[in-house]
């Protein structure tokens, strides 16, 4: 019998019932046998050993003292920021060399498939949070290349709170938990936070995109990623080109609103993990095409701003993307732990023909990512774990150390030798170079004046979103400033903002109620430029109007003509989106002929919130059965507050009376089921968002 057959093919509830010491023995499958960790097979795991029945239990229980011993030692130190995360395997392929630029086959060899493993993430919360709090998404990604591994250590935001690794322990240390208190757990929306972030000009730019809606991503497939610092390309001639990394996604980028967001977080706070890990077993693979800004010594003497420096972006306007290639992720982890938990990105892993810029930001991480490991993984070895293993052969002196897994052989283990013929050796041709970088001056604990200006491009991010993310970004300035209790820190945190744009800050003092008079905080810097607005940075003009990997959910009751569903389902899959049904419970309905709809979910465990587009196929008598269900009338209430396009028959009237629904372009009656999708692929409807909440 083959052992891939589920196991409760074959099983009757009979075979699981078990009580008081009898031992549960399911049929079915093909099993071998268990042992202890030294291999001796274990006859019974499930009563421990003991003088007698009802007597102590025996110090000599081996498999018991294992089994607790390797439970008490399950758990490794979580990551001290990224904690929560998620992860894939895939691949990228390259289509366009980039041969004249780098010499790293990864980017040169057009049509090689290099596998990968790409992890998401939080930054602030702890492992067990909920994957829609405000936050930086981190997106990580190590390539397997046949040089070596290849880290690319990112984020789904181009730019960074701080110019200089040394500040990043505060940074961290006021973004997480208060350290007396232990909350508030992930997010930025309390005193140190603020406190820290108002006393600290550098981080402005950085704090625009963190109260934009790039923090609330709608998916991971749907969110940017960004190398952020300026790397460089070293071709075979050792010529050096500036680099910066972007991902594209292929489903375009996409957010949720806040109100969806803080819901979200109770309706299912593994919200962006299950939807990565449901498309990859639908095989829906999700996809992003990797493009760089490529740039010279001469455009970087030009630019308006220093290149080294991580607070600033380059517009893709005046560096257009090239796009080189694209990744894949096809496969979801084995074993979570193994590989999501275990797997080690450290900004120190490049490869020949990629290479370090001087950003101060970067070389800090240099040292903490390899540094992080010790702690997290127990030891130097870390490299040894199948995730961390480069796919190409790894062979050097470096000897011992916690969890050696290999078997070095022979007397020679240094070099050099003579001893051996065989041993390995440098390779100065092959080998990693460092490009020879020209250095001079005084050494000094210094800022560059090139880094000074604080200001020019968080407000060239603001003014380049279009007004619904103009709005949001204030409204989360608001949400996140009220939760601050310390009135001198909301007051500061609004000088600093007057420096961005005068009228930004009035607009968050009015939504705070703050009626002391606005007072520009000073600065060192004060030549604020107004630059050209860069359309490349708004998330809504990169919105595509579609349904692929889009969630339609489908209210049904008794009642419901189950042959529309049926169309509706039907027409929904054809464009690429999922379709789930919502009953009032999760046996399913009936429908108008007699017949059964089955469900996905039970109401109060579908709110709309877990759905782009929702349709009320609902006959009258349906309806008016749930308007009396606060979970159906909050249903149809979230679903037209958070601007989503409603579907709906006839008889669905009466509910969305109830639930407030105002017939808008958004509010399409269902008569063809493509007409409805055509006019749900278009996304919000953000003219409704002034009808529905307060935009100050
Ligand atoms: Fe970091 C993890 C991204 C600045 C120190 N960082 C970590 C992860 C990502 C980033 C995606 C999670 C990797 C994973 O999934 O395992 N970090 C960034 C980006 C930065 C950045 C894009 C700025 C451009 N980080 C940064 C600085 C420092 C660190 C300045 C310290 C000086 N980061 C760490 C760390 C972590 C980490 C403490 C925690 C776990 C780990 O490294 O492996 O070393």
């Amino acid at each position: 019998m083959s052992n891939l057959k589920p196991q409760h093919a074959e099983t009757s509830p009979a075979d699981l019932i078990g009580s008081g010491g009898e031992l549960h023995q399911v049929s079915g499958g093909s099993h071998p046998q268990m042992t202890t960790n030294q291999g001796v097979v274990i006859a019974d795991d499930e009563n421990s050993l003991r003088a007698n029945p009802r007597g102590p239990t025996l110090l000599e229980d081996v498999s018991l003292l294992e089994k607790l011993q390797h439970f008490n030692h399950e758990r490794i130190p979580e990551r001290v920021v990224h904690a929560r995360g998620a992860a894939a395997h895939g691949y990228f392929e390259l289509t366009d060399s980039l041969a004249e630029f780098s010499k790293a086959k990864v980017l040169t060899e057009v049509g090689v498939r290099t596998p990968l493993f790409t992890r998401f993430s939080t930054v602030a919360g702890n492992a067990g949070s909920a994957d829609t709090a405000r936050d930086v998404r981190g997106f990580a990604v190590k390539l397997y290349t046949s040089e070596g591994n290849w880290d690319l250590v990112g984020n789904n935001i181009p730019v960074f709170f701080i110019q200089d690794a040394i500040k990043f322990p505060d940074l961290i240390h006021a973004a997480k938990q208060e350290p007396d208190r232990g909350f508030p757990q992930a997010q930025t929306a309390h005193d140190t936070f603020w406190d820290w972030a108002s006393l600290t000009p550098e981080s402005t730019h950085m704090l625009m995109w963190i109260m934009s809606d790039r923090t609330i991503p709608r998916s991971f497939r749907m969110m940017e990623g960004f190398g952020v610092h300026s790397f460089r390309l070293i071709n075979h001639a050792g010529a050096s080109t500036y680099v910066k990394f972007h991902w594209r996604p292929a489903l375009g980028s996409q957010a949720v609103v806040w109100d969806e967001a803080l819901k979200i977080s109770g309706g299912d706070p593994d919200f962006h993990r299950r939807d990565l890990w449901d498309s990859i077993e639908q095989g829906a693979f999700p996809k992003w095409e990797l493009g760089v800004q490529l740039f010279d010594e001469a455009f970087a003497d030009s630019f308006d701003f220093d290149i080294l420096d991580s607070t600033k972006l380059i517009p893709e306007e005046l560096v257009p993307l090239r796009v080189i290639g694209h990744m894949v992720l096809d496969r979801n982890p084995d074993n979570y732990f193994s590989e999501t938990e275990q797997v080690a990105f450290c900004t120190t892993h490049v490869i020949p023909g990629i290479d370090f810029t001087n950003d101060p930001l970067l070389q800090g991480r240099n040292q903490s990512y390899l540094d992080t490991q010790l702690s997290r993984l127990g030891g130097p070895n870390f490299a040894q774990l199948p995730i961390n293993a480069p796919r190409c052969p790894m062979r050097n002196f470096q000897r011992d150390g916690h969890m050696q897994m290999g078997t070095p052989k022979g007397r020679v283990s240094y070099s050099p030798s003579s001893l051996s013929p065989t041993t390995e050796r440098q390779d100065p041709v092959n080998g990693f170079v460092s490009f020879p970088a020209q250095e001079s001056g005084d050494k000094m604990r210094v800022r560059s004046e090139t880094f000074a200006d604080h200001y020019s491009q968080a407000r060239q991010f603001f003014f380049s979103q279009t007004e619904p993310e103009q709005n949001h970004i204030v409204s989360a300035f608001i949400f996140e400033l009220s939760k601050v209790e310390t009135e001198a820190v909301r007051t500061m945190m609004l000088s600093r903002l007057v420096n961005v744009d005068e009228m930004l800050a009035k607009r968050i003092a009015e939504g705070l109620g703050h009626d002391a008079p606005l007072v520009a905080a000073p600065t060192k810097f004060a030549a604020r430029t107004d630059l050209a607005t860069s359309p490349m940075l708004s998330m809504l003009a990169k919105f595509k109007p579609t349904l692929e990997g889009r969630k339609v959910g489908c209210l049904v009751a008794d009642g419901t003509d189950a042959v529309q569903v049926t169309a509706l389902e039907a027409a929904a899959k054809a464009v690429g989106a999922n379709f789930a049904v919502i009953a009032p419970k999760v046996g399913g309905a009936k429908s108008s002929d007699g017949g059964k709809i089955r469900a996905d979910f039970q109401l109060a465990g579908g709110p709309s919130v877990l759905f782009d587009t929702v349709v009320l196929a609902l006959s009258k008598e349906g309806a008016a059965m749930l308007a009396r269900e606060a979970a159906a009338v909050a249903f149809v209430h979230d679903a037209f507050a958070h601007l989503k396009v409603i579907g709906h028959t006839d008889g669905a009237k009466y509910l969305m009376e109830k639930a407030g629904v105002v017939p808008d372009a958004g509010v399409v009656r269902l008569a063809k089921p493509e007409a409805f999708l055509a006019a749900a692929s278009k996304g919000r409807i953000w003219d409704r968002e002034p009808s529905v909440r307060s935009v100050f």
